[in-house]
């Protein structure tokens, strides 16, 4: 269902008026609060008044992560910290987590855009939603709680872990949604049947999985495996947290960007040039409304493309095709670019083997090698020996025959590649230690 009628369904030339009076407020007022913009757009020789069409965009200098981290933690706010209601942060693995906070208003908007994505995703009053994504600085828990509330939802507020008692309340309070990433939705289906619940048995209809890449290919898989529609949810710390772009549970074909609030363009990552229409490249967003951190043409790293062609759902917003990796995600091995999504593409299509995996890179000389490490099930572990090398072989072949790159592959027992609570650790890059 559609959530917000009047804004979902605009036109394209309303659409764009909205956008461009928003984005001539937002700089206006950016560069009259934000020092560190104020400074970038001096450099660039652009002032706000400049800014008289969307085609304008493009001369506005980027913003990228370092810029963020430079400014660590407060310093890119644009309201003083009395206005500033909650405060969040990107999970920040490698380096200094970037920081980001939301005015009351902001927290109001981003309810509002959760509630559009809950309802594109399935959701409606009356839905008991199940909320696996973690609570606290990361925006998925929080950002889903609030969309679920104004959407008049029921919302269990679980969080992350302690799997065994989620499977009990699953199975207890009859759940209809389920929020999480895809990985804990297959680790969730993997505790249920240990502990004999059958997801066939639960109530739920939807799930809305995201926070990290997972190809086609394992959506089925989760589908089969949960008895549930999945579709894919996308979002960013820097931009908002979840609710930048959804699939709609009708057509699953590209998630809509609520391009009333951000504004979207995809780049070649190489040149920083614009790419052409339905070009692959790295997606970058300018925030039209937010208002304690406003962000300029963010480069977000994601590698996806823009399709403006119309979804039989009925909104009019832009579809962005799933993030199939990110730039900084990308492995070379010997020369060709592998994303590891490629590969979990390769190995789910194959029924012999489990949808848990894990990439190993290491270097050897000069070489760097790829090994793949799946699970089997039970069954075909306990065959001999020689089946198992026919499966590895097999799988590496595929791999070769669709990538263009040789690896190697290693079938591992059920259940020994770590279980995530939140979002999965796919590759272990052994060349940095
Ligand atoms: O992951 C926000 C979120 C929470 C999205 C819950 C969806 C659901 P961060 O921790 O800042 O925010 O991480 C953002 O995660 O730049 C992508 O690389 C990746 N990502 C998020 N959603 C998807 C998705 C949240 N659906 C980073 N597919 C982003 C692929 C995703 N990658």
């Amino acid at each position: 269902m559609i959530y917000n009628m009047e804004f979902e369904t605009l036109p394209r030339e309303a659409l764009e008026a909205i956008q461009l009076r928003r984005l001539r407020a937002n700089v206006e007022r950016i560069y009259a609060t934000v020092p560190f913009y104020r400074r970038k757009l001096d450099e660039a020789g652009v002032k706000p008044g400049d800014i008289q069409s969307l085609k304008d965009l493009s001369r506005l200098p980027f913003t990228t992560k370092q810029d963020l981290r430079d400014n660590y933690p407060f310093g890119m706010f644009a309201v003083p910290m009395d206005n500033v209601v909650r405060i969040h942060a990107s999970s920040g693995t490698t380096g200094q987590p970037t920081v980001v906070g939301y005015t009351a208003r902001d927290v109001a908007t981003w309810a509002e855009l959760m509630a559009r994505a809950l309802s594109a995703g399935g959701a409606s009053r009356g839905d008991i939603i199940h909320n696996a994504y973690g609570y606290g600085l990361f925006t998925g828990g929080l950002g889903v709680h609030y969309g679920a509330e104004k959407l008049g939802a029921s919302v269990i507020p679980i969080s992350g872990g302690n799997t065994k008692r989620q499977v009990l309340i699953m199975r207890d309070f009859g759940p209809t949604i389920l929020t999480c990433t895809p990985s804990y939705a297959l680790h969730l289906a993997e505790a249920a049947q240990e502990m004999g619940v059958d997801f066939s048995a639960l109530k739920f209809k939807s799930g809305i999985f995201g926070a990290e890449p997972w190809s086609e290919t394992m959506r089925l898989e989760i589908e089969r495996i949960l008895h549930l529609s999945a579709v894919d949810i996308y979002g960013l710390s820097e931009v908002i947290g979840p609710g930048v772009a959804i699939e709609c549970v009708e057509a699953k074909k590209g998630l809509h960007i609520f391009e009333d609030h951000f504004l979207p363009e995809i780049i070649r990552p190489e040149t920083g040039d614009p790419a052409g229409p339905g070009e692959t490249g790295e997606l970058v967003f300018t925030s039209l409304t937010k208002e304690a951190f406003p962000i300029l043409r963010y480069r977000t790293r994601d590698i996806s493309s823009l399709n403006y062609a119309p979804c039989i759902c009925g909104r009019t917003m832009v579809r962005m095709t799933r993030v199939s990796g990110r730039t900084d995600d990308m492995l070379i091995i010997r020369g060709v670019n592998v994303f590891p999504s490629q590969i979990e593409s390769v190995l789910m299509e194959m029924t012999e083997v489990e949808p848990h995996y894990q990439l190993v890179v290491d270097r050897e000389g000069t070489l760097d090698n790829l090994t793949v490490n799946v699970e089997v099930g039970e069954q075909a572990f306990s065959d001999e020996v020689k089946d198992l090398l026919t499966l590895e072989k097999k799988i590496a072949k595929n791999i070769k025959e669709t990538l263009g790159v040789s690896v190697r592959v290693k079938l591992v027992e059920p259940k020994t590649i770590a279980r995530s609570e939140g979002k999965a650790q796919r590759v272990i890059d052994n060349r940095k230690i």
